[in-house]
Formats: structure tokens, C-alpha cells, sequence
């Protein structure tokens, strides 16, 4: 395979999308030997399919703002690839989206979810539209607009969007109400959503808590314990909530929570209700700077956690949150373990870093696939009309979430014993996709 010659007929076509070609680049080198053992792959010539989206929608969305006056955003789905399942994966509404964007996350998607080891494919979608400082009304608004484009394109069997970044419970309760007075149907298109409508038991707290357990066994498989250690995390949305629940639970120490303006440092750990706090900070807008000043933590404006020694450090924010500089800094303040729970949270530099120095890194789509994972869980109950318990619920997320670390130690351990989790989940998230391209022909 020549991968440069697949990168540089894909910037042809998609000029100037940075993300989306550094996300393909990153999977493109580290299944290159893998690729070259399978003259059949080449032949289908599967990488060259694999690295476009099967189709996207792109689409006007305007709505009426509380002073009356009219809104055009722009809304998209990308239908990324649906070899071995409906095309499945998140919407972000943030003013940073872009094309770019939603790409690099349905390409990332299509990998993360075949690593789950349930039957879905990969999609994304979203709009430039930013809740925060809208009113419900507002919101509730722009997500009827939304729907009222999107929902021709989207099915409980074709695909199934959920939340990503700016789109939580709320944001899902509206749309899901939109779709069902379209569709006249009820078989939960949508997941993510309020136990009231259909939802999961532990969605919520998926992604974190998944990213948890991945942690564990990484620690676990190199001789180490997560007990007693110390974790800088990024955000203090969803993700990070469920993950310092989890951390919390597993005698670990949360030290820090960030915004895009800043971070808190809290040596006494964030724990109880400071977590609970978290949530209510995200719906009353109150920032982290108050944050820190209720709970006597320290905040530093206009700076990254990375700086804070800790022993393992979690990314869960946004992408390239977590730069070259910033992988040096923990380095030497002599951090174990690495792992996103943001998508490509890490930019190429850091990784680099990281696996120079034998550091453990798990990359988003392994360590961060217990949201998705969840969500599978939660389509699965939908479409037999019933509810699992909590207990049922995580015991198939641990389940999942072990099966995915066995999959990266299969096809990521090297001679010397040092695990790369990203080539691991990379090959045996390509494997699984490829194999099933190829069965079902040129499609
Ligand atoms: O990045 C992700 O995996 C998500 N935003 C969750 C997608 C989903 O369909 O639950």
C-alpha cells in the first residue's frame, strides 16, 4: 500500500480538512503491515473505499430566536460506512463544527464501534448551533428544526444518531419528540435518551465509567492498580462526570476538571457531591472558577491540566486537546497511563511521545467506546420492548469493555512485551470492517 498516495488523493477531495486526514493518517501507518499481509484487501482496493463516507446530508436549518428574530445554522449527517451494522454514532452541536470535523469523528466511529464487538456502523453528524447561553425554548426550537430535515435520512435499522459534544438527554428528548409526530413510529431512532422515552439505565455515566474500566485492565496488564492514584481530567461535562463516579469508586484521586478557558486543581480530590455539583454547573451556566471558590480548589486561567503531576492522565474534552508540549509535561512529571476519552483527544506528537517513552496510552476509540457501546445496549432493549437493570447494563459495558483491551493486546503487542493499544484497536477495528467489505462486494 502507498499511503501517501491515499492521503494526497484525499486531501484532493477534501481540501483543507485537517482533522479528517490526520484521522485517517494515524489508522493509514499503523495498519500498514497488517494491509500488506492481505493481498485480497488490496485488490478490493478496501482502504481507498474505507477512508470515504458512503454519503453525506448537509442541510439548512433555520428557526426563530426569543426576540423573534430568524437563525440559519447548518446542519449535517455523514453515513460513514454500514459493512456491519446501521450506521451509528453521535451529533455534536458546537460552533466549531465543520465538515472536517464530522469526518475525522465518522471515520474514528466506524473503527470504535466494530471494536464493541455489536453489530454497528459508523456515522456522525451535527450543526455549527451552540446550546449554552440559549434558552430551552430556543433549544427546543432548533432541535425540531433540525429534525424536521434529518428525519427522512435516519431509522431505528439505517441509523441511529445519539448525543455527542452540546447535545445531552435534553437535547435528544426534543428531537426524538420531533421525529416520532414525522414518523408516526416509536422504535426509539434515537439513543441517549431519558428513561421516561425508551432510554438505558447507565447511559449517562457509559462513556466514563466505560473509560474506567479500560483504564483498570491497562494498569491491570502491566502489573499496576488504580487504587490510590492520582487522575487529571479534562472537562466537566458528561464524560468527565461519569468518569470521576467511576475513579472515585476505584480509590482513585480526581485532582482536576478544565473548561475551554481554564482548569480547577483540587488537592483534597473531587469526590461527592463536588461531582454532582458538575452537572448542575453545565444547565445553570456557573463556571469553574466558582467551582473552585465553593470548594476552596485552586483555578488557573487560560491553562491546561497537564502541568499537574499525576499518574494517569484522561482527556475527555474536545480533539488535539492534549498537544506535544503538554505529553512532555506529564512525561516528566512521570505519568503511567494516558487515555481519551474525548475522539483523537491526543495530537500525532504526543502519541508519538507517549509510546517512545513506553507510556501506556489508550486511544478514544478503545477507551472511550462505552458510550457507544451503551447506546448498542440501549437499541438492543428497544427492539425488545423491555428495560435491563443497572446491574444487567454494566455487567455487558465491563463485559464490552474487557473484550475491546483483549483485542488490543492480540494485535498491539510487540516483541518486547510493550503494548501500542492504538495499532491494536486500529488493526482489529480495520480487520473487522474489511473483512465484512469484502464479503458483500463492491458496494
Ligand atoms: O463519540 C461517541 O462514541 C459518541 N458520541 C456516542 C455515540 C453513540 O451513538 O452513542
Amino acid at each position: 500500500m502507498n499511503i501517501e498516495n491515499i492521503i494526497s488523493s484525499l486531501e484532493a477531495k477534501h481540501p483543507g480538512e485537517k482533522e479528517y486526514i490526520q484521522a485517517v493518517r494515524e489508522v493509514l501507518l499503523t495498519i500498514e503491515d497488517v494491509y500488506n499481509q492481505h493481498p485480497e484487501f488490496e485488490k478490493a482496493k478496501i482502504l481507498e473505499r474505507i477512508v470515504e463516507p458512503d454519503r453525506i446530508f448537509t442541510f439548512k436549518v433555520p428557526w426563530v430566536d426569543d426576540k423573534g428574530e430568524i437563525q440559519i445554522n447548518l446542519g449535517y449527517r455523514i453515513q460513514f460506512n454500514n459493512a456491519i451494522g446501521p450506521y451509528k454514532g453521535g451529533l455534536r452541536f458546537h460552533s466549531t463544527v465543520t465538515p472536517s470535523i464530522l469526518k475525522f469523528l465518522g471515520f474514528e466511529q466506524t473503527f470504535k464501534n466494530a471494536l464493541t464487538t455489536l453489530p454497528m456502523g459508523g456515522a456522525k453528524g451535527g450543526s455549527d448551533f451552540d446550546p449554552h447561553g440559549k434558552s430551552d425554548t430556543e433549544v427546543m426550537h432548533f432541535c425540531q428544526a433540525f429534525m424536521l430535515e434529518l428525519w427522512r435520512n435516519i431509522g431505528s435499522k439505517t441509523d441511529v444518531p445519539a448525543g455527542d459534544i452540546g447535545v445531552g438527554g435534553r437535547e435528544i428528548g426534543y428531537m426524538y419528540g420531533m421525529y416520532k409526530k414525522l414518523a408516526r413510529e416509536n422504535a426509539g431512532v434515537l439513543t441517549g435518551k431519558d428513561m421516561e422515552i425508551g432510554g438505558s439505565l447507565i447511559r449517562p455515566e457509559a462513556t466514563g465509567f466505560g473509560g474506567l474500566y479500560f483504564v483498570k485492565q491497562m494498569l491491570e496488564t502491566a502489573g499496576e492498580t488504580i487504587k490510590g492514584k492520582t487522575i487529571a481530567l479534562s472537562g466537566f461535562g458528561n464524560v468527565a462526570w461519569g468518569a470521576a463516579l467511576k475513579a472515585n469508586e476505584m480509590g482513585a484521586k480526581v485532582v482536576t476538571i478544565s473548561g475551554s478557558k481554564g482548569y480547577v486543581y483540587d488537592e483534597n480530590g473531587i469526590s461527592g457531591e463536588k461531582i454532582e455539583y458538575m452537572l448542575e454547573m453545565r444547565s445553570k451556566g456557573i463556571s469553574l472558577a466558582e467551582f473552585a471558590e465553593k470548594y476552596g480548589a485552586k483555578y488557573f486561567h487560560g491553562e491546561k491540566p497537564w502541568g499537574v503531576k499525576v499518574d494517569i492522565a484522561l482527556p475527555g474534552a474536545t480533539q488535539n486537546e492534549l498537544d506535544g508540549e503538554d505529553a512532555a509535561k506529564l512525561i516528566k512529571n512521570g505519568v503511567i497511563c494516558v487515555a481519551e476519552l474525548s475522539n483523537m483527544g491526543c495530537t500525532p506528537e504526543a502519541i508519538d511521545l507517549f509510546i517512545e517513552n513506553k507510556i501506556l496510552y489508550g486511544p478514544g476509540k478503545a477507551a472511550n467506546a462505552g458510550g457507544v457501546a451503551t447506546s448498542g445496549l440501549e437499541m438492543t432493549q428497544n427492539a425488545m420492548h423491555l428495560s435491563w437493570t443497572e446491574a444487567e447494563v454494566d455487567a455487558k459495558l465491563k463485559q464490552i469493555m474487557s473484550d475491546i483491551h483483549c483485542q488490543c493486546v492480540k494485535y498491539g503487542t510487540g516483541p518486547d512485551g510493550y503494548i501500542n493499544y492504538m495499532k491494536g484497536a486500529n488493526v482489529a477495528g480495520f480487520l473487522k470492517v474489511a473483512k465484512a467489505m469484502l464479503i458483500q462486494g463492491v458496494i
